[in-house]
């Protein structure tokens, strides 16, 4: 079983994502164990004032250290062996390896900032920065819950058959998937291709993989 720790302002940000399709199955089969833990419940001040005005002035505000790290120290506390991620896009790229890599966790934590950004003495308390891509959220909580979806649907058990991954194995040799079709036939003066409709499954699987290879080259070429 993993256990999934979220650090956060927002903790009802992740309640219905996680309440649908496979995260929600993989939590009731007890697959997996999600905790979100509140930042402000680690507020010590009468006003639990989890930002303040930069240093060095500019807009917005500044997460404060000092509710974070209580919060990554309860977090540590409840498993010892817990990895703690900051979700930011000065982090290095999440990766189908890297979601990979935490599902064989027996703890993951992740940490999500809000306001202009984290003090950065937090960094010191953090085993890894990590970024989904060059762009800029409103929180790192969208973040988090891609990266909590990618992992749980990689635990043992987590599919269905029907959604059983076959295109990860293309995505393990850096192959974009292919193009997927259901019926009609025709739609909109768009017909599916020729061989999907051939039954010859030897040429169906090099005809995938030709597309897969094509659009690969194209697209990140
Ligand atoms: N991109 N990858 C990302 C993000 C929002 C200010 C720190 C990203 O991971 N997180 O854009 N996060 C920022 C907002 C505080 C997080």
């Amino acid at each position: 079983m993993l256990h999934a720790q979220i650090l956060t302002l927002f903790p009802e940000f992740f309640a219905s994502p996680l309440s649908c399709s496979i995260p929600r199955r993989a939590i009731d089969a007890g697959l997996v164990r999600v905790d979100c833990l509140n930042i402000r419940d680690f507020c010590t001040d009468k006003h639990r004032r989890a930002d303040d005005v930069p240093y060095g002035g500019g807009p917005g505000m500044v997460m404060k250290p000092e509710p974070v790290v209580a919060a990554i120290r309860d977090a540590r506390a409840r498993d010892a062996d817990t990895r703690v991620v900051l979700l930011s896009p000065a982090g290095r790229p999440f990766t189908q390896d890297k979601a990979r890599a935490y599902a064989g966790l027996s703890g993951l934590t992740l940490l999500c900032g809000r306001y202009e950004g984290i003090d950065e003495r937090v960094v010191a308390h953090v085993d890894e920065e990590l970024s989904l891509g060059d762009y800029v959220l409103s929180g790192g909580e969208p973040a988090a819950l891609s990266v909590l979806d990618a992992v749980i649907r990689l635990l043992p058990g987590a599919l269905g058959d029907a959604e059983s991954a076959a295109q990860d194995s293309f995505a393990d040799e850096g192959l974009l998937d292919w193009p997927h079709y259901t019926r009609p036939e025709v739609f909109e003066g768009q017909r599916v291709p020729e061989v999907l409709l051939s039954g010859n499954h030897a040429e169906i699987d090099r005809w995938r993989r030709a597309q897969a290879q094509e659009r690969t080259k194209k697209r990140r070429g």
